[in-house]
């Protein structure tokens, strides 16, 4: 991941969160006519948020965006509770514990759609929770509200925060898993539940003044919502496998050229081969890798999966003298690189009494070879499919010539 990826990833939570601060002022101002957006606004975003999280099936952000509207609605009791008496007490202190434990969890957990055994059980927790703390307030179990509210530590830290210290503990280490998860994964919708938890601490933090609550509860959710929309888009124009853009992308990319334009059909040698000598998953392991070589492609060129073992690379505005160069080095660098593997025959961890001796002992490594045909748009070819065909044609070319080659 580029600096540049990391930091578009962390600009979305900011931007909306930046958005946040600077809408809490304005919502006092809004005219009474308007007045409906207040009350209804959360449930707006909340309840569009969940319709996009049911229908692409990311069940992970459905029961995301149910504990964010769980917990507006709670908001809405210790309103009218006017935020005192153990009632509100204890539905507070159960906010700052539930709220960021339910979302670091469901950023930990894999995804796994909502109407399922899974679906079922993270409803299951939802429940608990929710009947926990209806049992503490009617029970009425005070030793547990006393537990939760009383300090830990002795320390002036956020003292005068409504949040009590387990609820900051918890808050805390909700946003520190979340980010670590993102730091580790690198997928932008794990920095939507650290955005999230962050916009809803600031919600619980600033509970006490007018707007902000629902305010930071819908930037939570659009946090949310806008992540899901990116990650869709991903899928839709990403290689899962290889992460190059697909090619779905190259034919939109394709629409748009110009006048002058070089394509270039690159797939790899023998693969059949080598899938059936070191097994599939090696094979898209070496497919992982042809993938990251293109990608560096240099010359303005682009790389694309266009299916299977066979990749594109797409030169707009160039000739193929000038793309030519830039092939070759793709070529050679595939070729010169060596991915170490376990020796065949050899077992994953080897019994002492069994291990075996010479040949088998050492790694060793395998590579692939591409071959590439190339063409450019001219009179003759006058459609991308027809420089499309002529670049398939130099490849038979390349193919027929042994391999390991560009062809024109
Ligand atoms: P040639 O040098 O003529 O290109 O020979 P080849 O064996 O590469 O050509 P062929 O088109 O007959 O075989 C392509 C093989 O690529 C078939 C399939 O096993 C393998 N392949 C296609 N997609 C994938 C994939 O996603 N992962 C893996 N591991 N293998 C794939
Ligand atoms: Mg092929
Ligand atoms: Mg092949």
């Amino acid at each position: 991941m580029t600096p540049a990826k990391i930091l578009l990833n962390l600009a979305l939570p900011a931007a909306i969160l930046i958005g946040a601060w600077l809408l809490v002022p304005r919502a006092a101002e809004l005219p009474p006519s308007l007045a409906g957006i207040k009350v209804y606004g959360v449930y707006f975003v909340l309840t569009v948020g969940l319709l996009l999280a049911l229908v692409f099936r990311r069940g992970r952000i459905v029961f995301a965006l149910l504990t964010l509207a769980l917990a507006y609605l709670c908001y809405g009791v210790l309103v009218r509770d006017g935020f005192a008496g153990f009632r509100a007490h204890t539905l507070f202190a159960a906010l700052g514990v539930f709220v960021p434990l339910n979302l670091a969890l469901l950023c930990l957990l894999p995804e796994r759609g909502t109407f399922n055994v899974h679906g079922l059980q993270r409803a299951g927790v939802l429940a608990a929770e929710v009947l926990l703390t209806l049992w503490v307030i009617y029970a009425p179990a005070t030793r547990i509200t006393a537990w939760a509210i009383s300090p830990f530590i002795e320390t002036t830290l956020l003292a005068a925060s409504p949040v009590r210290q387990l609820g900051w503990i918890v808050l805390t280490l909700g946003m520190a898993t979340s980010l670590a998860v993102w730091i580790m994964r690198r997928v932008a919708l794990d920095i939507a539940f650290a955005g999230a938890i962050t916009a809803f601490a600031l919600a619980m933090h600033l509970v006490g003044d007018a707007n902000t609550f629902a305010v930071y509860l819908a930037a939570a959710a659009l946090i949310f919502t806008i992540a899901l929309l990116q990650d869709t888009f991903r899928m839709a124009f990403r290689d899962e496998l290889t992460g190059l853009p697909s090619r779905r992308n190259l034919n939109e990319r394709m629409m748009g050229l110009g006048r002058r334009y070089t394509i270039a059909m690159c797939d790899v040698d023998h693969f059949k081969k080598f899938n059936d000598t070191h097994g599939h998953d090696l094979g898209d392991q070496v497919l992982k890798m042809v993938a990251a070589k293109l990608d560096e492609v240099k010359g303005g060129g682009t790389a694309y999966r266009y299916g299977g073992e066979e990749f594109t690379v797409l030169f707009p505005g160039k000739d193929i003298e000038h793309a030519m160069p830039h092939l070759e080095a793709l070529r050679a660098s595939i070729e010169a690189y060596k991915i170490a593997v376990r020796a065949p025959g050899r077992p994953e961890k080897p019994e002492p009494s069994t291990r075996r001796r010479g040949a088998f002992r050492d790694a060793t490594s395998v590579s692939v070879t591409i071959s590439i045909g190339v063409a450019e748009h001219t009179a003759e070819l006058a459609t991308t499919d027809d420089v499309i065909k002529a670049a398939d044609k130099a490849l038979y070319r390349a193919k027929d010539k042994g391999r390991n080659r560009v062809s024109e």
